[in-house]
């Protein structure tokens, strides 16, 4: 608290000093003016971490199509089986610089929207839910949006102190580009300035044009700051990086594909089988269920390529981290632990020399994506090159 009121002293006096050489000058309870161009706000409510997060990239590039700011919601975090067993709404901020989202499009934490703004201009009584007849379908009177209805939905409203007045319906209309207009005439920001809805207003997973937004999702100092220690504490560089998503959801998940109920567009797949569905290549039970053969042949081959001195296992159940170090006779240290934060995995991931992971999780997909976005290798279990199938498969 202290700290923030000695930088907001020292923003003021910046201020005063630059207001006398430039005509304007942004202070923060300027930068809290309401926006005429309205809000989006939504609830993260589909899936974990990986699933939010290919919901947020697409999610943002809504609010700017629509030219709204983007009210960011926290992460919601379940944490059903360690304390404090419930949901756990962690802000955006804590993981991920709010700041490098503005260099995409104006956002504001919906915990800073329903504090400083919402009592203002988003009153109680005044609180409009927007969603798809079809949600609405649910409800017990049909007309009204299904906004707090169950776990993690209820809540999440809770969290940020939201009920609902009134429900405004719509149709034929989807999250996307084509609609845009339509949007537009359909919700003008005078009459409806703040959009809620009770899912995020964007595809899942992420749509190929919107992949870079990743570029916008930079660590949070903490985050960053903890994960390098962890790497330089216990990995010897280069690292191989591996994510195993082999745990008992995942193998029912996976059981999908076994009874062909699942093409090849499965969960995040598009990012390996490729994004268009009649050139996307097949999706075979190996990407998305490495057995430990897989396992062992893929971190053998890339930690040769890359001369690897260590691997960093990132599970959700199993580490394998015996079978890995049998693999290199001791020779290539492996290391695996078990983080608080699923997110140090994911950073420790990202700053891999080499990166292997699952074609089909999204939890490997924010790690590729972010990546890419530097220019670091990653491939996949039965996939070594992104995008070619290796020949066994067929
Ligand atoms: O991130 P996520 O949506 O990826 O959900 P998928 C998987 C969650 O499992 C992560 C944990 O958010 C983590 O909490 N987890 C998975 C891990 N792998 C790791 C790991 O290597 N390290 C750590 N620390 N945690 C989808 C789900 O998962 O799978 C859907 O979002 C559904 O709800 C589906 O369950 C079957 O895309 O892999």
């Amino acid at each position: 608290m202290a700290a923030n009121q000695e930088a907001s002293s020292a923003l003021t006096l910046t201020c005063l000093l630059t207001a006398l050489l430039l005509p304007t000058c942004r202070t923060s309870a300027e930068e809290l003016k309401w926006d005429e161009n309205g809000y989006v706000l939504y609830c993260p409510c589909m899936g974990r971490f990986g699933n939010q997060a290919d919901h947020f990239l697409g999610s943002l590039a809504f609010a700017k199509m629509l030219n709204r700011t983007l009210a960011v919601p926290p992460w919601i975090v379940y944490r059903h089986h360690t304390p404090p067993y419930t949901n756990v709404h962690v802000p955006y901020s804590e993981f991920f610089r709010l700041e490098a989202l503005s260099a995409y499009h104006r956002v504001i934490s919906l915990e800073t929207f329903m504090e400083k703004l919402a009592p203002k201009y988003w009153p109680v009584g005044q609180r409009n839910a927007y969603c798809f007849e079809t949600a609405a379908q649910r409800s017990a009177d049909k007309k009204s949006c299904p906004m707090k209805d169950g776990n993690p939905f209820g809540p999440f409203w809770d969290y940020v102190g939201v009920e609902f007045d009134k429900s405004v319906l719509f149709g034929g209309i989807s999250f996307g580009t084509y609609h845009q207009s339509h949007w537009m005439r359909k919700f003008p920001a005078s009459e409806h300035p703040v959009l809620a809805m009770p899912g995020a207003p964007a595809q899942f997973p992420v749509i190929e044009e919107h992949v870079g937004l990743q570029r916008y999702v930079v660590w949070s100092e903490n985050m960053a700051k903890e994960g390098d220690e962890h790497i330089s504490n216990l990995l010897l560089r280069p690292y191989v990086g591996i994510h195993l998503r082999i745990g008992i959801d995942w193998q029912n998940a996976c059981k999908m594909l076994k009874s062909g109920d699942a093409g090849p567009h499965f969960m995040a797949s598009p990012q390996c089988v490729g994004y268009n569905r009649q050139t996307a290549l097949p999706l075979t039970m190996t990407m998305c269920l490495p057995d430990l053969a897989e396992i062992l042949r893929a971190v053998k081959l890339w930690v040769k390529k890359t001369s690897a001195r260590s691997v960093y296992i990132a599970t959700d159940s199993e580490s394998h981290s015996r079978d890995i170090e049998n693999l290199f006779k001791g020779k290539v240290k492996v290391v695996h632990r078990k983080p608080d934060l699923a997110q140090t995995d994911l950073y420790i991931l990202g700053q891999a020399d080499h990166f292997i992971g699952n074609c089909v999780s999204s939890f490997s997909a924010f790690v590729k994506r972010e990546r890419d976005v530097h220019s670091r290798p990653s491939s996949f279990f039965g996939m070594d090159k992104p995008g070619k199938i290796r020949r066994e498969e067929l």
